[in-house]
């Protein structure tokens, strides 16, 4: 299965370590094709590696396509993030969004509104890997 996940990068990489930790739990369940979310330094590398924004978003749009399960981290607010959910939700893909209520943003209703998306209010990431593992086995089922 292939898990995109999604997680703020230029809104804020101040949950940087927690996403990797959420990718480590997600690489148990499938493939994540997103893996850099996780890694601190990736606007300097993509940027050496000659990146554009446009780049970057046909690549992101590609294995949006290819996905069958999105999770995406939306306690810090990202514009990118956000956008990824909206696209999925247009592809039919299920998306999960795993918010953290203790944070000094509140969630978008653009976001806990939606019909089309689950959100998961959690603490810590041992809280939330018997949530993901349920929504995956049922993606892999369907
Ligand atoms: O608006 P944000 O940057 O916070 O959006 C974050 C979301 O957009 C993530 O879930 C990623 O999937 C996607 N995204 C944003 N930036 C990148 C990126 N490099 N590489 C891959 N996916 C991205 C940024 C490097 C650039 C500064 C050269």
């Amino acid at each position: 299965m292939d898990i995109y996940f999604a997680g703020s990068i230029r809104g804020g990489q101040s949950d940087v370590a927690l996403y990797a930790e959420l990718i480590e739990m997600l690489d148990d369940h499938g493939t994540v094709l997103t893996e850099h979310v996780g890694n601190e330094t990736v606007q300097e590398e993509e940027s050496q590696a000659g990146m554009t924004d446009h780049d970057i978003h046909e690549q992101d749009l590609t294995w949006l396509r290819q996905a069958d399960a999105v999770v995406a981290e939306v306690t810090t607010p990202s514009l990118g993030v956000g956008y990824e959910i909206g696209r999925s939700v247009e592809l039919g893909t299920p998306v999960h969004c795993l918010y953290r209520p203790d944070s000094e943003h509140g969630l978008s209703a653009m976001i806990r509104g939606s019909d089309s998306v689950n959100v998961v209010e959690y603490d810590s990431p041992e809280e939330v890997e018997p949530v993901l593992a349920d929504f995956l086995s049922g993606v892999d089922e369907a």
